[in-house]
């Protein structure tokens, strides 16, 4: 029998969702530790200092970063998740590092203005500044669509890890109910649909919809509906 492996998240954390995708898609079980931003195990602060999410363990071995467990998942199960050649793998990680950073950021920075500001104590963002926060977001996802022209997934003809990524981004907009249509992108769309229609991807989703439905009612009660936080 295979070992188990643990990770430690929550599902509305779209790195971790990353991971739990990954394992859905390729049918590995993972056995679940919560761990929130305001609720973080010991066992977690033991295996990552950062008490960043997800982490996982297998045995004595641990791993966080998103990106680096999915390729672990992807190696040590051998999901065919990734290019056989150096070429494809290549640009598996360019697709990789972009959906954390330049992408990620915007789609962070589109979040934080329009729900986590309510977690953090600041003031609501301005109309203004969320308009320019939206455009930095819509260009990131104008990127995409180009890196889709003429293919089905973004190595190729075949999934890879950076599509499950780029999708855990994208996912967070209608997780979170915020306006995303991905038909307004020619080559997302189908994208996007074919992961929205999949069984083992929608488990994932429906956890994490749960989860960010609790938090909203937690902070709603904290944030009147003048928007003044609490003092
Ligand atoms: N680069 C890391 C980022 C991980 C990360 O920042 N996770 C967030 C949740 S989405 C977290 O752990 N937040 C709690 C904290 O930083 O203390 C990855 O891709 O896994």
């Amino acid at each position: 029998m295979e070992p188990t492996i643990t990770i430690f998240g929550v599902e509305l954390s779209p790195p971790c969702r990353a991971v739990w995708y990954t394992a859905a898609i390729g049918n590995v079980e993972l056995v679940h530790v919560f761990a929130s931003v305001i609720d973080k195990p010991a066992e977690l602060l033991e295996l990552n200092p950062l008490g960043q999410f997800p982490t996982i363990k297998e045995g004595d071995f641990s791993l966080s970063q998103g990106n680096a467990i999915c390729k672990y998942l992807n190696s040590t199960r051998k999901l065919g998740l990734a290019p056989d050649d150096a070429a494809g793998r290549a640009k598996m990680d360019q697709y990789l590092d972009w959906a954390i950073t330049d992408f990620g950021r915007a789609m962070g920075s589109v979040l934080g203005a329009e729900f986590f500001w309510k977690a953090s104590g600041i003031p609501e963002p301005t109309p203004e500044e969320k308009t320019l926060r939206w455009r930095d977001l819509n260009k990131q996802l104008d990127y995409l669509d180009g890196f889709l022209d003429g293919r089905q997934w973004l190595t190729g003809d075949e999934m890879t890890l950076a599509d499950i990524r780029a999708y855990a981004c994208c996912s967070q907009l209608t997780i979170m109910s915020l306006p995303f249509e991905s038909a307004n992108w020619a080559n997302i769309d189908p994208w996007f649909k074919s992961f929205e229609s999949n069984d083992a991807i929608k488990g994932v989703n429906d956890k994490a919809v749960a989860f960010f439905e609790q938090l909203r009612m937690q902070l709603e009660e904290r944030v009147p509906a003048d928007g003044k936080a609490e003092q």
